[in-house]
């Protein structure tokens, strides 16, 4: 499995602003990770912590202009259907090449868990719903970074639309491969969180997470899910565990 430990100097660099500020970092109950106490996860610590205090709830990521979009790789799974992936599904991967060869026209999106009314959206259903595109800065923790365009529906519209209740706390993301993955509600409601179908004015990309993907502005690459096929709200939180690699060292937390 790759090294995803390389974000380091710049986490220890937030966590310096912050105590160098003199701000007190204990007891603030939602600067606190979900993670914390698991010692395999101390990382998540020091930058959500810092990033709870020092940034305003929904400050913006930076947006580019379209002379600045570049040339992007595509990482990670490129087809989930394709059973040589890292990252393949046994059950999931196959369900993929299915919904693939009806254009994606049998494709759903299922959002549950703590919502009035569990929803199943196809894409056209998210095409029709009010879009935002931005160009941002995408950085994955291999070391490189990319300028793209994305076009897709605010994450909050489509929790909105779902009833999301008043405790919700976390929303959890499955995708095509064995990817899940959550983020808080700050993350989730935030402006530039969307469920993206558009990359650089076009249809997003098989290798780039097609039909759907999440993107997160203000968190590092591999928080952007790809391949999205369900989301669930939920009250708690609850460690994917191996699935989302912390032996590894995949922070839950991440921001850029
Ligand atoms: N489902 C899924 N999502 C994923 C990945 C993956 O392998 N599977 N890779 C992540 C990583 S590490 C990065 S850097 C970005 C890469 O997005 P790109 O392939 O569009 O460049 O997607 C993230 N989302
Ligand atoms: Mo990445």
């Amino acid at each position: 499995m790759r090294d995803k430990r390389k974000v380091i100097p710049r986490r220890t660099f937030i966590a310096g602003l912050a105590s160098g500020a003199g701000l007190t970092l204990a007891g603030c109950g939602e600067t606190e990770p979900p993670t914390y106490g698991n010692l395999l996860r101390m990382g998540d610590w020091a930058t959500y912590k810092a990033h709870r205090l020092l940034l305003p709830e929904q400050s913006l990521a930076r947006e580019y202009d379209l002379g600045d979009i570049s040339a992007m790789p595509a990482t990670g799974t490129v087809n989930p259907g394709d059973d040589q992936q890292t990252f393949f599904d046994p059950v999931h991967g196959p369900e993929f090449s299915r919904v693939q060869s009806s254009g994606f026209d049998d494709w759903r999106i299922t959002v549950e868990g703590s919502v009035d009314r569990p929803g199943v959206f196809s894409l056209q259903d998210l095409q029709r719903m009010p879009s935002r595109t931005h160009i941002t800065r995408h950085t994955c923790e291999e070391g490189w970074s990319a300028i793209a365009q994305w076009t897709g529906v605010p994450l909050s519209t489509v929790l909105n639309a779902c009833g999301m209740q008043p405790q919700a706390r976390y929303v959890w993301f499955h995708a095509y491969d064995s990817w899940i993955d959550s983020i808080d509600m700050n993350d989730a409601l935030h402006p530039q969180t969307i469920l993206a179908y558009g990359m650089n004015g076009r249809q997003l990309p098989l290798s780039h997470g097609a039909p759907l993907r999440l993107r997160v502005e203000r968190q590092i690459g591999y928080k952007s899910m790809k391949y999205l096929r369900k989301i669930v709200v939920t009250d708690n939180f609850v460690d994917g565990g191996d699935s989302i690699h912390i032996d590894d060292g995949w922070s839950w937390y991440n921001g850029i």
